[in-house]
């Protein structure tokens, strides 16, 4: 299997964020890229190619252009306006009531950010545009007749929204990939997200969409994050109405829950008859890792991975999530050489 990746990532390397518990270690880091490198390195089925020169409209069909433009430009504005300290973290937020982003760089950020944990460094926007870069290069491959494809992407996406950022996620790698296979194929891809958060930012941009079936696995949001989407009532809207399909875990579910679950997930895919399948694995379900709350055995992804190869869909598999460095290089290997 082709695996896209660039050592980009490295120049979006968060450290120290402040939660209202105070100050946090960032776990979103460019080890956990360099952690599945290697373990995938020292597999002989997997080959690491570099990102090539992809079209990148699906971008700019995905991002609205105020928010490509807000990062692209806030941190240098940031800077020059005084803010302090010298990564962009939001102070103000306008929840449902404000009117417009603005002009100053403080009102901006809570305009377009939507947490206090998705800081925006020197680096962020060229790491999130060379990620859905590597997104866009494993759809061409798809689209020149690769069955099946990996998309080592960081920082993630699944959080991010038409125009915020989230969830340690600023572009939609995944809703990328998406809507530019959609444009090129007339439809019908199935998006299946089986990180431990729900997929809120692809629910989002895909919610009227009748070309595209989100399906999510993830915890119960009433408990974690994102909390404000993520419930089995969310099916979709207008055209896309029964296109999409939450199913909520209770915090710590195991294997046992996990599994029949996934099987629902999958029966569902199968009956839209998808041409094309985008996975956002995230791996934050097993028990031990450090920002997810299900209680997942690391053995379960090749379970998984086995269970989405049977379906024979042409699929690419985008990463999310995963924290707990050590088991993350054999999670998400279990999941795509079962796959492959
Ligand atoms: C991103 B992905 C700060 C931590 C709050 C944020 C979870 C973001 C998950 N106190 N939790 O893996 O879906
Ligand atoms: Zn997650």
């Amino acid at each position: 299997m082709q695996v896209v990746y660039s050592p980009e990532h490295r120049v979006h390397a968060p450290a120290e964020c402040m939660s209202a518990s105070g100050p946090f270690r960032h776990r979103e880091v460019p080890q956990r890229a360099e952690a599945i490198l290697a373990a995938l390195e020292a597999d002989r089925r997997f080959v690491i190619v570099p990102p090539g020169d992809p079209v990148m409209n699906a971008l700019e069909e995905v991002h609205a252009a105020d928010y490509r433009a807000y990062l692209a430009e806030i941190h240098a504005a940031w800077i020059s306006a005084g803010e302090a300290p010298s990564i962009v973290v939001p102070e103000l937020f306008p929840g449902r009531g404000g009117r417009r982003a603005g002009r100053h760089p403080a009102n901006r950020a809570g305009w377009f950010g939507t947490d206090t944990f998705t800081p925006i460094l020197a680096g962020t926007a060229e790491a999130a545009r060379e990620a859905a870069r590597c997104a866009l290069t494993a759809v061409d491959l798809l689209l020149a007749g690769e069955e099946r494809l990996y998309a080592l992407t960081r920082p993630p996406g699944h959080h991010a929204g038409r125009d915020f950022h989230g969830g340690f996620c600023y572009f939609n790698n995944a809703a990328v990939a998406t809507a530019h296979l959609a444009r090129e194929t007339g439809g019908r891809i199935a998006v299946l997200d089986i990180d431990a958060h729900h997929g809120n930012g692809t629910q989002e941009i895909f919610y009227a969409s009748e070309h595209v079936l989100t399906v999510s696995l993830h915890a119960d949001p009433n408990e974690e994050f994102p909390y404000y989407w993520g419930y089995a009532e969310e099916t979709g809207i207008g055209p896309g109405e029964g296109l999409n399909l939450n199913l909520p875990l209770p915090l710590g579910a195991d294997d046992s829950l996990y599994l029949p679950t996934f099987a629902r997930a999958l029966e569902r895919i199968a009956a839209f008859a998808p041409r094309y399948l985008i996975v956002s694995l995230g791996v934050d379900g097993i028990a031990d890792d450090p920002i997810g709350h299900l209680s997942l055995a690391p053995e379960i992804f090749g379970i998984l991975g086995h269970n989405v190869r049977a379906l024979g869909i042409p699929t690419l598999v985008v990463q999310e999530g995963g924290y707990r460095i050590t088991h993350l290089g054999t999670c998400v290997r279990d999941f795509l050489s079962a796959l492959d």
